[in-house]
């Protein structure tokens, strides 16, 4: 074993809150809906139960409607912000009120390749909840076809240009004041800017208002976009849970039916102008014209094409290492600001799986190689600078050294 592996697995432990797994310390300490599917999938390679827990810790705070929400309160810690008052969706334990991308399907179904026998219980009670937030998925979100997302943050792509056109119909003004606590734990200068903060909050207080009524949010929220990337994150998730179904000779129709009719939306998210999947405002039907990493999920998919093929590589060759959230000819390009340019090891594992589950071998090893470049050089932080390789964002990351320990080590 080297000792990346062992600082792999060191950091498991150390974010191990029991039972579940807070991102980073400091910067994140709660239980976040795809870091901990990450998580679970880091354990499996080491302790399948603590794997299974994770994630059943994380689905029994499912809300009675499905949605599993992108982050639990477990214990209140006034580092964060915004925390549950400001949610205040009234469960116990608290949560937000939004989703993030449902990951959790695809890697359930990883882990259980790995622990067969001993994930076989965990698995069966697993699909019935997988399942329920599977359909409120489709019942919910995709009522326009492609996924729909209510709030940047439930893209997990939090302030990407993709969510821009979006964003500017939004009245932050309304936020009032409030104290940010991410700008004190990492540099300001990679986090997102204070506009976009008020904006984040000023959608929170519309779901406050509604009390979280998902079907009013997506008739008369302040933000409606269509996320590309949940899009095929969620359509490679419900092949993945039919595959489970079918492997505990569960009826799969519904999930199938899911499956084709969110395949045949993606011509709707299809730009032709950007000659690429692209973002779209469903309250106007304008496409963002942003080329982003979650277009590059369709290979997750089994959704890509030549068109879209060309402008990987372009993006990916104006780079050194990793591929980029943002396009890096685009003006918006911020190589260290969060989404809008850094790459994203865990967002790298997942196009790697596409990859390698398209036979694209040779996308897999390079951009393995990268990845592994970018931690043997500057350790599992939580993104990178595509260009020169400086860690950003929190250190000692969760999904970080989980994908370490999954796939790029
Ligand atoms: C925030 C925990 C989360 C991720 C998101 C990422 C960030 C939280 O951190 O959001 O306060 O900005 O954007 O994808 O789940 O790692």
């Amino acid at each position: 074993m080297t000792s990346l592996d062992e600082q792999a697995r060191a950091i498991l432990r150390k974010n191990d809150r029991g039972g579940y797994t807070v991102p980073t310390d400091g910067l994140y300490p709660y239980q976040w809906n795809w870091d901990s599917a990450f998580a679970a999938w880091g354990f499996a390679t080491f302790d399948p139960p603590r794997a299974w827990a994770e994630l059943e810790t994380l689905m029994a705070s499912q809300w009675d409607d499905g949605m599993v929400p992108h982050i639990i309160f477990h214990k209140v810690d006034p580092g964060y912000f915004p925390g549950p008052d400001v949610w205040a969706t009234h469960r116990s334990p608290p949560t937000s009120g939004i989703s993030q991308p449902p990951v959790a399907a695809t890697l359930a179904r990883l882990i259980w390749e790995m622990d067969t026998e001993g994930g076989h219980s965990h698995m069966a009670a697993l699909f019935p909840k997988l399942l329920r937030w599977h359909r409120w998925w489709h019942e919910t979100r995709c009522t326009y076809g492609p996924a729909a997302i209510t709030h940047p943050w439930e893209s997990g792509r939090d302030n990407c240009p993709d969510w821009d056109i979006g964003m500017e119909g939004v009245d932050g003004s309304r936020a009032g004041d409030y104290t940010r606590r991410d700008t004190g734990h990492v540099d300001p200068s990679m986090r997102p800017r204070k506009a976009e903060y008020d904006r984040y909050i000023a959608i929170v207080q519309f779901g406050v208002e509604v009390g979280w009524d998902q079907a009013r949010i997506v008739a008369e929220g302040p933000f409606l976009m269509a996320d590309p990337g949940i899009t095929f994150i969620l359509l490679r998730a419900h092949e993945d849970l039919a595959a489970i179904g079918r492997a505990l000779n569960e009826d799969v129709t519904e999930i199938e039916a899911w499956a084709a009719q969110l395949r045949s939306a993606l011509p709707t998210i299809w730009n032709p102008a950007l000659g690429a999947y692209d973002a779209k405002n469903l309250r106007t039907g304008e496409f963002a014209n942003v080329l982003g990493s979650g277009a590059f999920l369709a290979y997750l998919a089994d959704a890509s094409n030549p068109e879209l093929e060309a402008h990987l590589m372009r993006v990916w060759d104006a780079v050194t290492y990793g591929i980029p959230s943002a396009d890096p000819e685009a003006e918006v390009f911020d190589p260290r600001r969060y989404w809008r340019g850094p790459t994203w090891p865990v967002v790298n594992a997942l196009m790697a799986i596409g990859f390698r589950d398209a036979g694209r071998h040779d996308l897999d090893a390079r951009l393995r190689r990268e990845t592994v470049e970018l931690i043997q050089k500057n350790g599992f932080a939580e993104y990178f600078d595509p260009n020169d390789a400086t860690p950003c964002g929190g250190a000692n990351f969760t999904w970080t050294a989980a994908i370490w320990l999954t796939w790029a080590g």
